[in-house]
């Protein structure tokens, strides 16, 4: 892989540009591969890499109706940590901590994580509660958590209210240490760029329009350029999974939302840690840049715009100035949407599926980009072995048929 001195570095910043080498080739899409990843967002990158790397399974697609990264990995607001409820999703985001906090050096690419903090407000007695049990159960899992009370969190966060007549007095919160964000788009590129590097066949611009079965076997797919013979497909398309269960002749337990985020105008270092509130929807960073980054609860109803509502808009930044009296004057730049999947327990899907050599990774709803990593790897696994392993056996589909849900509502810290 291409390593980059300080005097090209230079040069680049100054504008010499135009001699970039592209990250990736833009191959044409063969008649036949192995293996058929559809959705070139961070986790299908993630499985086309891991099925290269770990697995040796290189004759590999990954096919992408618009552009790497231009789906919710980068229309999202980069929270990572580990620390859910059950043993189930703790060990399974666990495992991607374990791969961020060595992925820059694994990609040879700078994916900007920074280990910062988070802090998950609680602003009532039940929330307390809720706290001090998920920080127990984190600990029992061998995960760093911490309960902290008001004077440690009004020292860490001076523009927090955490004065007694806030309106959403802050008792205290959980803290994850290891916990942070990313830089989404080269968590997108980092993993394209070494895919790549190994064989596999990045395209851009080619929608997946048919799931081509014979009897109970996947054979290939259709596409907007043309069909394409496959031994496995395996589809990871946040925000339209249900599509492409359809197009396969399935249904999945899933419902479809707008997820919004806003970034303010760049400020001077304000805020050096994530500050989480699941009571008042909002959570909010800042990042090198300086903005502010936002984001809100889903917007209630079921759709595919990448928009969301003004009431939501509304309620977010209330919620924000709520906790942080003194953002009031900043001025918002930006707002997006994205669309997530959700599952009736907020947990995944990563699963074998009853059609033969096919497999879907889903269900990730407001927080899989912490899962990047982890989840590519798993899938990668799933996919090669053609059964899942050990972490995420507990995600398959059938857990919707036995019952054994794993109920992630409250670490989610996102209301859905
Ligand atoms: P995507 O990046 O969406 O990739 C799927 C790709 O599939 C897309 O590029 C799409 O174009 C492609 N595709 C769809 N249909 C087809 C087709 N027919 N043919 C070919 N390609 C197709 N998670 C966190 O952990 N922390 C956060 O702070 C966080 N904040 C969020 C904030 C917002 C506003 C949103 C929207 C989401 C947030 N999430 C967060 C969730 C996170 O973004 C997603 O769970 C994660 O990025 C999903 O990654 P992915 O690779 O599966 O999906
Ligand atoms: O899962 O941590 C999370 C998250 C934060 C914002 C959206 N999702």
């Amino acid at each position: 892989m291409k390593k980059y001195s300080a005097l090209s570095l230079v040069r680049n910043a100054l504008g010499h540009n135009r001699h970039w080498q592209p990250a990736w080739r833009k191959p044409a899409p063969k008649q036949e591969y192995d293996v058929v990843v559809v959705g070139g967002g961070g986790h299908g990158l993630a499985t086309a890499y891991y099925l290269a790397k770990e697995h040796g399974i290189r004759n590999v697609a990954v096919l992408e109706k618009g552009w790497v990264g231009g789906g919710n990995t980068g229309r999202n607001t980069t929270i990572v940590r580990s620390n859910y409820l059950w043993t189930e999703a703790s060990l399974l985001y666990e495992k991607s901590m374990q791969l961020w906090e060595g992925l820059s050096q694994e990609l040879n690419y700078n994916v900007m994580f920074s280990q910062r903090g988070v802090y998950n407000l609680g602003h009532n007695l039940q929330d307390m509660r809720d706290i001090e049990r998920r920080v127990s159960a984190n600990r029992l899992n061998g995960i760093d958590a911490e309960v902290v009370g008001p004077a440690e969190i009004s020292k860490a966060i001076p523009l927090l209210d955490t004065s007694a007549s806030a309106r959403y007095p802050v008792l205290g919160a959980s803290l994850q240490r290891r916990a942070g964000v990313a830089r989404h788009d080269a968590v997108a590129w980092g993993f394209a760029r070494a895919a790549d590097a190994l064989g596999v066949d990045i395209i851009e611009q080619c929608e997946v329009t048919g799931i081509r079965r014979n009897g109970g076997r996947v054979v290939g797919v259709e596409t907007t350029r043309g069909n394409v013979v496959a031994n496995k497909v395996a589809v990871v398309v946040a925000g339209h999974a249900s599509v492409l269960a359809e197009m396969a002749g399935m249904r999945l337990p899933i419902e479809s939302h707008p997820l919004q985020a806003f970034v303010s105008e760049p400020l001077k270092p304000a805020l050096d840690t994530v500050v989480m509130s699941g009571a008042v929807h909002g959570y909010i960073s800042q990042s090198d840049k300086g903005e502010l980054v936002i984001g809100a609860g889903i917007d209630a109803y079921n759709g595919y715009g990448q928009r969301g509502s003004f009431q939501t808009i509304e309620h977010t930044m209330e919620a924000i100035v709520a906790l942080f009296p003194s953002f009031s004057r900043v001025r918002m730049l930006r707002q997006w949407g994205g669309i997530v999947d959700v599952c009736p327990d907020a947990c995944p899907i990563i699963s074998k599926t009853p059609v033969d050599g096919l497999y879907f990774n889903c269900g990730w709803g407001t927080g899989g980009f912490k899962a990047t990593p982890g989840s590519g790897w798993a899938f990668a696994h799933t996919i090669a072995r053609d059964q899942p392993h050990e972490l995420n056996a507990p995600f398959s589909l059938q857990r919707f048929v036995s019952g054994a849900l794993i109920d992630e509502h409250g670490a989610a810290a996102v209301a859905h």
